[in-house]
């Protein structure tokens, strides 16, 4: 079999050179700065080279709206080719190192064949996302009116040995969690029982976290709509926090940021979920109207640096069981998604270190004083400190690009894939997000 094309790491280098220079007067002009406020740059930039985020294997390839699609050039085929493609972002940003699948869409045919090969490729599995709001070939019965909490327990019976299938086949690529979203709910006034549909959520969700590992976690994710447009059964996230308190120490609350009415304080909600202890992670992306799944960080910065503001508050106060996971969520539907995944993990680790930039004492000091826009000022300060140098400082440290766009565009690899990738098959995305 010909060599696939890939992007060498020499090639990164090579290009790095490019910019090096003016990166390095950059990064001492901005360490000077914030040695002024006893802000040591070397411990920022090593925070940003730790900091992991997860990538989508359903956000490699175009995505699309019922409207339309528009595929291109180069898509990969089949799961293989997806990791290729993680690996390449992996490569260049040096943060997204884990993949998150989604079953069926991804179901290998050989698990541990597909865990060699992400290995291969420096990636590792992050959370087994299940799909139970699609019907499969073979599957014998509809979800079509609900899964989990359909009101035929033959229909949740197969919810719950799907959703245990995901687990197993989890076990074998080394992935230590399942994420349960469901499009369980109705389109008209009395087509569900709220109280009956959250029972049969809790009894379905019971028989999974029974055949959750020791060491492994459920990730339960609240959506307001869609595909369901009167009520969802798991709508909100005092919904999920209920349910996650009712199912155990293993679960807990996933949070994807366009799943929320327009306006909604989503910091707030990520306080809160980190004050019960129920804080399970992220799906990040970004969204001006609904669960639009837009870049992150590309509407709403502010918002993506307020809820960073509570993760690294939570962070430094060391609160118990602290640990949430960060991944991305979206759907590139006129972008090269690679160019997407890429620009949104650097926005998410840009959210992280300028959240990190607050004077934590000062904030406190004008919170306890009741002086609220000295506490505006000084999340202000940090939010508008431009940390592009320490995250390329980064990225080059940690054998990246200090241009991973530029690079990822000189390197011809769309190109390359779309010589190698002749045949685009349907099937692996009609799963149209
Ligand atoms: C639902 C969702 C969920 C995934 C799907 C791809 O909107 O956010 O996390 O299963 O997108
Ligand atoms: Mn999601």
């Amino acid at each position: 079999m010909s060599k696939r094309f890939e992007i060498e790491s020499e090639f990164i280098q090579q290009q790095n050179t490019k910019g090096v220079g003016l990166l390095e007067t950059d990064y001492a002009h901005l360490g000077e700065k914030l040695q002024r406020s006893n802000v040591n740059i070397e411990d920022l930039t090593a925070k940003a080279q730790k900091l992991r985020i997860a990538v989508p294997s359903w956000g490699v390839g175009t995505g699309g709206t019922r409207f339309a699609r528009f595929p291109q050039a180069g898509e990969p085929r089949d799961v293989y080719e997806k990791l290729e493609d993680c690996a390449t972002v992996f490569k260049l940003v040096r943060s997204t190192p884990a993949v998150s699948l989604h079953i069926p869409w991804d179901k290998p045919d050989d698990a541990a064949e597909l865990r060699r090969f992400a290995r291969e490729h420096d990636l590792y599995f992050d959370a087994m996302n299940s799909n139970t709001f699609q019907d499969h070939p073979g599957q014998a019965l509809s979800y079509k009116f609900g899964s989990l909490t359909h009101p035929d327990p033959a229909v949740r019976r197969q919810a719950v040995e799907h959703n245990i299938e995901c687990i197993e086949i989890g076990k074998v690529l080394g992935s230590k969690a399942l994420t349960v979203w469901i499009a369980d709910g109705g389109n008209f006034p009395g087509q569900v029982h709220p109280r009956r549909a959250l029972e049969r959520y809790l009894e379905s969700t019971h028989a999974i976290c029974k055949a959750l590992p020791a060491d492994w976690r459920m990730f339960l994710e609240h959506k307001l709509y869609e595909p369901a447009f009167y009520s969802t059964v798991i709508n909100d996230w005092g919904t999920s926090y209920y349910c996650a308190r009712e199912l155990g120490p293993k679960v807990s609350c996933l949070v994807d940021l366009g799943h929320h009415a327009p306006n909604v304080n989503i910091e707030m909600i990520v306080a809160r979920l980190i004050q019960l202890g129920k804080l399970a992670g992220f799906h990040f992306n970004d969204s001006k109207y609904g669960d639009d799944d837009l870049d992150a960080g590309s509407i709403k910065p502010f918002q993506l640096f307020l809820i960073f503001n509570e993760l690294v508050d939570a962070e430094l106060c060391a609160v118990p069981q602290f640990d949430p996971v960060y991944m991305l969520d979206q759907s590139h539907n006129i972008t090269d998604p690679l160019e997407s995944l890429m620009a949104s993990a650097i926005e998410v680790t840009r959210a992280y270190v300028q959240a990190r930039l607050v004077d934590r004492q000062a904030l406190t000091e004008a919170q306890e004083k009741c002086d609220p826009l000295l506490a505006l000022a000084t999340l202000k300060q940090a939010f508008t400190t431009d940390v592009s140098p320490i995250l390329a400082v980064a990225r080059q440290r940690s054998g990246g690009a200090i241009d991973p766009m530029e690079t990822y565009r000189n390197s011809g690899y769309r190109k390359g894939k779309a010589r190698e990738r002749q045949r685009v098959s349907s099937e692996q995305f009609s799963g149209i997000v």
